[in-house]
């Protein structure tokens, strides 16, 4: 039993294609409906209209990465009883398409952030990372979030200042836009004054606050995916902790154990993304994946390489401080367990995730951050080998 390869996918104007997916050996795509507003419901006429195009390449939609949760949502506010109402038909139409996985999030107004997305590599080839330092300079000096200098050291926010002095026009509006403008697959694009208006929605809005407000549109939703077979599996905050003195609430294991401890169904899931988890070090990826391995539907695999000042960056799939060798054994064994039982679910999907810009890539006019196809052809491959050559050996 091997994993279900599967590489993202934008859509139409994704300047990888469906072709190019064939070519990298996956069989799989996740894709989401990106010009459908964030809170509106997915119809089926348009679900499967993409599900045609995809299938009439010779590919399977596999996951939908993802069904955004609007922000009225995780603030319960205004009409999110609406929009959860919403998020339900979407689900239903789903399934009624044929589409069983759907990932999301709840982080609060960012999806994932980064600092630079062209951090060079000995090698020439070009990664994503994220600066501790740049994102304290984005909060003290250019966004000047208020109270922000309490969530810092006096030396942080000294060197804050120091730093901002020194950085060009040019540093300055790549930090901007890299946090607010948001990176490939996030729903939203602020200008500094809406991320203002929208941190203000946070007010009041601590971390058990969110929490129950995420348990709360779980108890809502995962009763009808049971009903209807579909997984839902939640991804892990990226990275996994506050930023912006924003909560986040699914980046450890305990976060995960209450999540689960208060709605317990197993449709009630996780994207096991390993690029994200192991950024913290004190998370125990292995530790984490047998805790609640049953309840794994979605792998997101690709490491990352952090140092003690919280700086991070996306390092070779293989590398970096992700033990990828474990994890897929773990998943290998998973998935026989799931065989034993006659689950339906006994192949894992998986993508790589975030590949470094490299080789022809390098030359392209328009790539997606982390999404350009070679990078991710080589993860895909790396990976497969290593589920391949596990397998072969317990
Ligand atoms: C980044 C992605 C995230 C992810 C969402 C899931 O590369 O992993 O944007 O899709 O957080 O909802």
């Amino acid at each position: 039993m091997k994993m279900t390869q599967t590489l993202r996918w934008y859509g139409p104007n994704d300047p990888v294609s469906l072709m190019d997916v064939r070519q990298a050996g996956a069989t799989g795509i996740v894709n989401a409906l990106h010009h459908i507003p964030n809170g509106d419901i997915w119809s089926v006429q348009e679900i499967q209209k993409r599900k045609d195009e995809i299938e009439t390449a010779g590919l399977s939609w596999d996951v939908v990465e993802s069904l955004p949760v609007h922000e009225k949502i995780k603030t319960r506010t205004a009409d999110f009883q609406q929009i959860i109402e919403n998020y339900k038909v979407s689900m239903q139409n789903l399934a009624s398409c044929g589409i069983y996985v759907i990932c999301y999030n709840f982080m609060p107004i960012l999806d994932w952030t980064r600092t630079r997305l062209d951090m060079p590599l000995d090698n020439g080839s070009l990664a994503l990372e994220f600066n501790a330092s740049e994102l304290r300079v984005f909060d003290l000096q250019i966004l000047k979030r208020e109270g922000a200098e309490k969530d810092y050291s006096s030396a942080e926010v000294e060197q804050a200042k120091r730093k901002f002095k020194n950085l060009s026009l040019s540093g300055i509006q790549r930090i901007s836009d890299n946090v607010l403008k948001g990176l490939p697959g996030s729903e939203e694009v602020y200008s500094m004054e809406d991320f203002n208006a929208m941190l203000d929605t946070y007010k009041g809005i601590d971390g058990d606050q969110l929490r129950s407000h995420l348990v709360q549109f779980l108890e809502e939703i995962i009763p009808l995916a049971e009903s209807l077979g579909i997984r839902m599996c939640i991804h892990p905050d990226d990275p996994p902790f506050t930023l912006l003195g924003l909560p986040r609430v699914v980046s450890t294991m305990e976060d995960y154990q209450h999540i689960f401890d208060q709605v317990p169904p197993l449709s009630n899931g996780i994207t096991f993304c390993t690029g994200s988890l192991g950024v913290r070090s004190d998370n125990d990826l292995p530790a984490i994946f047998d805790a609640f391995a049953d309840r794994v539907h979605f792998l997101h695999l690709r490491s990352t390489k952090r140092d003690a000042q919280g700086n991070f960056f996306e390092a070779d799939h293989l590398s970096g401080d992700v033990d990828m060798f474990e994890i897929i054994t773990r998943v290998i064994k998973e998935q026989r367990r799931r065989a034993s039982e006659k689950r339906e679910d006994t192949s894992i999907p998986m993508r790589p995730d975030h590949g470094h810009q490299m080789l022809d890539d390098l030359l392209k006019p328009k790539i997606n951050p982390g999404y350009s196809a070679i990078g991710r052809l080589r993860g895909l491959a790396e990976l497969r080998g290593l589920e391949w050559g596990i397998n072969k050996m317990i």
